[in-house]
């Protein structure tokens, strides 16, 4: 394949309601899109999931953009014809670091490469289902809208597993009430992304009555031995989400006993492939699933596609289109009972909506072409 246009897309889309971690809130997403053209006249389309200021990671949408433009799109372009996802990942370990925008670009290509190949991405990675199932990420609210909301997603929507953000002050209270209101076997998972520290420890050991599936990142990213240390005192699994950029990392983590779980966002470990070469190598180590970042529908279909592979036996952070926004850029992704079906078209699967598209374009940047 030969690379002939590349184009930024800076895009805008209000979430339908705030979005409250221990960290964060957003109210809307920001994202970068990457557009490529080929010389072969297909289309593939890349979604960065950097946050806009550095939140949740190191790299923003303005640090990928960068990157992207000094280095890795030039690297690409120098493949000449010989551009394909699995070449320009080989090039790409000569950045260090920078996962988000590396991940962006990978998914363009890929996304071009398999449409020209007329093969889907869940093919392409080995997919064994044909629907995967829809789990929802709630964020930090009072106790009646959250009461409200739970029950909205669990008894009406009918997703099939409850994950909340907690922090310190906002733990132990919400699950309780959300484990009478579910029964006891809803699967229900916590976030604390980072916000505790080895001196919440018995806080935290509180938990352990509800069953919880696991609990997510409680405390600070590079904090391995302390999560190996804090999984001795706690029943709860522990699963962590932002220190693992790579297969190496994972492979640490679960070592050193600071993960019983993982998941796995692409962006975070750089790429649908490297996503791939984790699942092949730590899901039958662990349990795996696949974590989500607000994405448009470009980076849910892919993700849903991902969660397609036999090893991500958990349900993964993969919702509707609707549950973020109200106008997704592509058709929606929708769920039925519970369930999202694997998009089986070339590629990602989906394209823009042009119209919606230019509704949520804030911005336009010609790279090539
Ligand atoms: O920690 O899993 C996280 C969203 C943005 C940044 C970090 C996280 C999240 C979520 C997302 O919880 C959930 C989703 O996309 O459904
Ligand atoms: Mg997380």
């Amino acid at each position: 394949m030969r690379i002939t246009g590349v184009q930024f897309r800076w895009v805008h889309l209000p979430l339908v309601t705030p979005f409250k971690t221990s960290v964060f809130t957003e109210y809307h997403r920001e994202a970068l899109l990457i557009e490529l053209r080929t010389a072969e006249g297909m289309t593939g389309w890349g979604e960065c999931v950097a946050m806009p200021d550095g939140i949740y990671s190191s790299e923003s949408m303005e640090s990928a953009a960068e990157v992207l433009r000094d280095q890795l799109i030039p690297m690409t372009l120098e493949l000449g014809d010989k551009v394909t996802a699995e070449a320009a990942r080989a090039v790409f370990t000569g950045v260090d670091g920078h996962p988000m925008a590396k991940a962006a670009l990978e998914m363009a290509l890929l996304d071009a490469q398999l449409r020209h190949r007329d093969t889907s991405l869940a093919t392409y990675l080995g997919a064994t289902r044909k629907a995967v199932p829809a789990g929802v990420s709630v964020g930090i609210m009072p106790m009646d809208e959250l009461r409200e909301t739970v029950r909205h997603y669990w008894f009406e929507k009918q997703y099939k597993r409850i994950k909340i953000k907690i922090e310190p002050g906002w733990d132990v209270e919400p699950v309780r009430m959300i484990r009478r209101l579910l029964g006891d076997d809803a699967p229900v998972q916590v976030d604390g992304n980072g916000a505790y520290t080895l001196d919440d420890a018995k806080k935290l050991a509180e938990l352990d009555r509800y069953g919880l599936v696991m609990i997510e990142q409680p405390l600070a990213t590079n904090d391995l031995e302390g999560h190996a240390e804090l999984a001795q005192t706690l029943q709860t699994p522990i699963c962590l989400d932002e220190p693992i950029t790579s297969t190496a990392d994972a492979l640490d983590a679960i070592g050193r006993g600071a993960t019983a779980i993982l998941n796995i966002k692409p962006g975070r470990v750089g790429g649908y492939l490297e996503a791939k070469d984790i699942h092949d190598v730590c899901g039958r180590k662990v349990p795996l699933w696949v974590g989500g970042m607000l994405e448009t529908g470009l980076g849910r279909a892919a993700n849903v596609a991902l969660a397609a592979l036999e090893h991500f036996t958990l349900v993964g952070d993969l919702s509707a289109s609707e549950r973020f926004y109200k106008r997704d850029i592509t058709d929606p992704i929708v769920m039925h009972n519970g369930m999202i079906q694997v998009p089986t078209r070339p590629g990602i699967g989906v394209e823009p909506d042009p119209e919606a598209l230019d509704e949520a374009t804030k911005d336009v940047e010609t790279i090539l072409g």
